[in-house]
Order: C-alpha cells, then structure tokens, then sequence
C-alpha cells in the first residue's frame, strides 16, 4: 500500500474479526492479493454460526451442495457432502477441512475477543484491542462479525435461581446434552426451536414449549445425498456457480418468478404448493410466484395451503389452530424448515404452551411460571435468538479516535453503503452486513461476492497509490433511502420479525437486509467500482 507522509507502518494490511465462513474467505483473499492478514476469533475453535450452535437437530436450510464455498472448483468437486441438507457436525468438518487445505490456522487467533478498534486518523491505522488487552495495527478492518452470532436470552427474572440446568442454542455445550429421562422446557419456536423441539421430544420424559409466536415451517424431507444427483450436480457446477449469481437469493434453479399467484387457477396454484411442499425446501415457496411477499391477497394463498396442512397433521384442532400462524405473511419472517416438527405435538410427551395468552412472568427454583401456571422442569432449552444483524457490531467500542462509537452513530438503525462500509468510518468494511442482501441470500455466496468486492477494492487503491477509503454520507443516505424503500415495496416490513430489530427490546424498528435480490445487488457494487468507487472518498 501508498505510506505517504506520517503514516506509520501498520503490523498488518488486513485485521479480519471472526473466525466463520465469512473471516476465514476473507483471509484466504488478502493473502491472494498479497496482503498480510490475521483473523481474531472469539470461539475456542474456527467455524462461526457451526462452531457456536450445536443444538440437537441444527441443519442448514440450503441444500448442502449449493451452501458451500464457490471459489475453488478442486474443492468443490473434492467434497463429499453426506445429505442433502449439512448438518451443524458436516458443516464444521467442511469449514475445518477448507482451513486446513488452504493452510488458514496459521494466521487465526483463536479465544481473542475483540473488544475495541479504533481509527487514527493521522496516522491512518485501525488499532484493535482483545478482551485480554493484546493490539494489532492494521491499514483495513474487516468485520466478519456474522448476523446471528450474539445470543439472546430474555429477561426473564429469577433464572439465577434455576436448580436445573439451562443452555442457549447459540452457546451449545460441545459434548452435547443428554435429555433423557427429564423434564424439559424450549422457549421460542423459531428456526432453531424447530430444528431442536422434534430430537429433545425423542429423549425427554416430558417436553413443553413454551410458544410467543407461531411460525411456518415447510418440510425439508432431508436424505442422504443420492449419488447420480451429486454426480449430475457437479458436473454442472460451474454453471449453477453462473446462475446463482443472478438469482433472488443466490441459489441456482430458482429464478425470479414472473408469474402472479393470483392470474394461475386455482387448481394450479395448489398443485404447485403441493408439489413444492413435496420436494421440501423454503426457497421454492419464496420464489413460487412474483407476488408472494409483496402482495398480500397473493401470500394469502400460500400461507392456508400450509395452515391447512398443519391442521392435516396435528389431531388435536386446538394444538394445531395454536400452531398455525395468523399473525404475519408467510416469509415475512425467515420461513423454517423442519424434520416431523408438527407431528412432534401427536406425541404424549409433548405439550404446547401458549405464552402470548399467558406470558413467561418468571424461572422459578423448580421451572417456569407463566401467568397461568408453574411447569416443573429439569432442564431449559432458549431457542430465543439473536441480537440480529448489528449485535456483534455494537458489542465491540468500533470508533475513530474521538469520535462517537458506531453503536452510538446506528442508535436509530444501520446505515451503511451497499452494507460494506459506514461513512465516518474509513478503510472498514462489513461482510454480509446490514444494508446487504447477506441474510436474503445463500449467505456463503454473499460471502464471497462481498470479499472480493473488497479485494478488488484494495487491489485498486494499491494500483493508484491510495491507502484509505471512506464512504460519503451522501451515497449512505442514498442507498439507506433505496434499502426502506424496497423493502416498503414487499410484505416484509408487516412482520415483527429479527430483521426489522423487533427482537430485541428497545432496538430500532428498521427493516435492515437489503431485499432486491442478489443479482440487482451484485450488479450496483459493480458499477461502483467500474466508476472509480462511485460515492467514496479515496485519498493517500
Ligand atoms: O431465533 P428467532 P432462532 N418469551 O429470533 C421466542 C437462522 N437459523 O434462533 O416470535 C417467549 O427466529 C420468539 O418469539 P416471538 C435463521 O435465519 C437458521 O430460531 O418473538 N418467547 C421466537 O419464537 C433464523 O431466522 C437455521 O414472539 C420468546 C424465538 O424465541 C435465525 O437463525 C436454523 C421470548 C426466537 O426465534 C434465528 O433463529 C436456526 C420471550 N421473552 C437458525 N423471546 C437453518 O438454517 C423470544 N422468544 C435451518
């Protein structure tokens, strides 16, 4: 890079935070434009999200063939995914196996929490601060911090005084938990609660959840991978590597629809939920038609074709009417995906406490107490969630020397350019950040298009001799306007939903991924960079 003037040499070119899927490309791409780089890791161990949530049942919910790293061809021919969906263990032997391949450990400092970075302007270097008090100097920053990544549990009162035992999904115990025989409560019937509620039902005496909001969920019908599928998969990767990058979501097969779920019969519209609903997955419901979350006549049609389905398994009418959802259009929330979830409440052991009419008041000693009742329990489950999204950013003091945190800059919700960078806040970027498609799309390959976004970025800073890069206010009140806008334009925004903050008491209400589509996405952060970084400042 350009030292003009009183630039000090910084340790590195890049500091990297978090040890996921996202900081582990990201230094795998410094280091191939030649930069030194080091990422720091929180977790005793590399894999982000798959190291952290190792709950019973945790799964992806895209298939594994597509949920993996595209920019290696060896690698993604090599890899034998064992089923159709990775599960939370095969997706962290995938990650350390890309580690190890690409020679990654070496330059991953592992239990390094970083708790502060902060900007010199004069000297142009981003000082970053471990928990533990160690520092790195470095001339960019780049928070791989994740979205789901800063674990949530209510304020319930009372839960120091629980004598059994509890766990947060996103802070699993490694060697797992033995349920047998006990009496257990799950609080939340998100994705995660509906991945863990059908494998804790298997082991447990007796199993409550503890429900606020119901969720729709879609079948996964997860099997091993069928070979001749794989086979013809790979064959054609490159290909589905092409298309994907035009796609709503950045997944390949699944185009934009241009169909309206009103102008198809009836009879036709129903045979495509039924036949979707039997192939499994959520991102054909999301693509069915061009009008499933922007119209809500249209969503209308899908979301009873899956209450009707849920009443078709559960017997009891009352447990099945509970679990429908009816307050929210289907995908407005993050639709989940799940292994005989609602056929889990035809089990005996199985029972659906309804906390919306009678709220979670306090953990007792002996369980939970709702406003209606005191259920004993042995153990806990908080399938609760995450501060989504800006949680793990405004955990670490993020500032320019002097100036207000970044925490403090987003206390009425993010506002970045094209969700990579924050203007204030030079020579800092954000992998799958808020104000990007990230969490809308196959978040591996947003991974990767953001990346090397930003090598690109670097590569041509070095080319002319500049060292620091800022985005203008201007282009962030822009694309920020662009961001509600769009989102204003679907159904999405009607939901109290981790995307719109709703989760976490106090937090902005501000929808915050960007939701038009990966490829219009991709398409404006290529013509910002072909016009010389349109609405950045770069310098020396
Ligand atoms: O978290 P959530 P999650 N009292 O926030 C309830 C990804 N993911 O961990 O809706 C009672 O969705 C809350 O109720 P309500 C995926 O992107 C992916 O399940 O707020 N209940 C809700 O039911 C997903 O969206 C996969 O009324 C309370 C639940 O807890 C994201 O991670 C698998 C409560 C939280 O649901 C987060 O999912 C797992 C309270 N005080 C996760 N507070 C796959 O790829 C919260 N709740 C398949």
């Amino acid at each position: 890079m350009g030292q003009p003037g009183s630039e000090r040499n910084p340790e590195l070119g890049v500091v990297i935070v978090g040890a996921g899927l996202g900081g582990l490309y990201a230094l795998h791409r410094m280091r191939g434009i030649g930069m030194t780089a080091r990422v720091y890791e929180a977790g005793s161990g590399i894999g982000g999200t798959w190291f952290w949530n190792r709950y019973p049942g945790a799964r992806c919910d895209i298939e594994s063939l597509e949920y993996s790293y595209a920019f290696d061809d060896d690698l993604q021919q090599e890899w034998k995914w064992p089923e159709r969906y990775g599960a939370q263990p095969a997706i962290l032997r995938y990650i350390e196996h890309v580690a190890d391949r690409f020679d990654l450990r070496r330059d991953v400092r592992l239990n390094a929490r970083i708790a502060e970075a902060v900007y010199d302007g004069a000297a142009n270097l981003w000082t970053l601060r471990t928990t533990e008090g160690e520092t790195v100097t470095a001339r960019y920053c780049i928070m791989a911090t994740g979205n789901l990544s800063t674990p949530r549990v209510p304020d319930f009162p009372g839960l120091e005084r629980f004598r059994g035992r509890w766990y947060h999904s996103g802070l699993w115990p490694a060697e797992g938990v033995d349920f047998t025989g006990l009496r257990v409560g799950v609080v939340g019937t998100g994705s995660t609660g509906i991945q863990m509620i059908p494998l804790i039902a298997q082991q447990a005496q007796h199993l409550h959840v503890f429900q606020r909001t119901a969720n729709f969920s879609l079948p996964a019908r997860n099997r091993p991978m069928d070979p001749e599928f794989e086979r013809a998969f790979k064959a054609d990767y490159r290909r589905r590597r092409e298309e994907a990058k035009d796609t709503p979501v950045g997944v390949s097969g699944f185009l934009a629809p241009t169909e309206s779920a009103l102008t198809v019969p009836e009879a036709e519209r129903r045979r495509r939920y039924e036949e979707l609903w039997q192939q499994g997955g959520t991102i054909g419901f999301l693509t069915s038609f061009n009008d499933f979350l922007v119209d809500e006549a249209a969503n209308e049609t899908a979301a009873e074709f899956v209450r009707e389905k849920i009443r078709a398994i559960v017997r009891d009418p009352a447990v099945a009417e509970l679990l429908a959802p009816k307050d929210h259009p289907i995908g407005s929330k993050r639709l989940c995906l799940d292994t005989g979830y609602y056929e889990t409440y035809n089990r005996d052991n199985v029972t659906l406490v309804d906390v919306r009419r009678a709220p979670i008041v306090e953990i007792t000693e002996a369980g939970i107490r709702t406003t209606e009742a005191e259920y004993p329990l042995d153990a806990i489950a908080f399938a609760t969630g995450f501060d989504a999204m800006t949680g793990a950013l405004r955990e670490i003091d993020v500032r320019v020397a002097g100036g207000p945190a970044l925490a403090d800059v987003w206390k009425d919700g993010p506002r970045t350019y094209l969700g990579l960078s924050v203007p204030g806040f030079p020579n800092f970027f954000v992998i799958t950040g808020p104000g990007s498609p990230g969490v809308k799309s196959q978040m591996i390959h947003a991974i990767e298009q953001h990346t090397d976004w930003i090598a690109d970025c670097l590569v041509h800073l070095r080319a002319q001799q500049l060292s620091r890069i800022e985005a203008r206010e201007q282009a962030s009140e822009a694309w920020v306007a662009h961001v509600n806008a769009v989102a204003d334009g679907t159904l999405y925004p009607r939901a109290d939903s981790w995307y719109m903050g709703a989760n976490i008491p106090g937090k902005p209400r501000v929808f915050m991924p960007y939701v038009g589509g990966v490829g219009r996405y991709r398409r404006t952060c290529d013509e910002v960079a072909a016009e010389g970084y349109r609405g950045f400042v770069l310098s020396r």
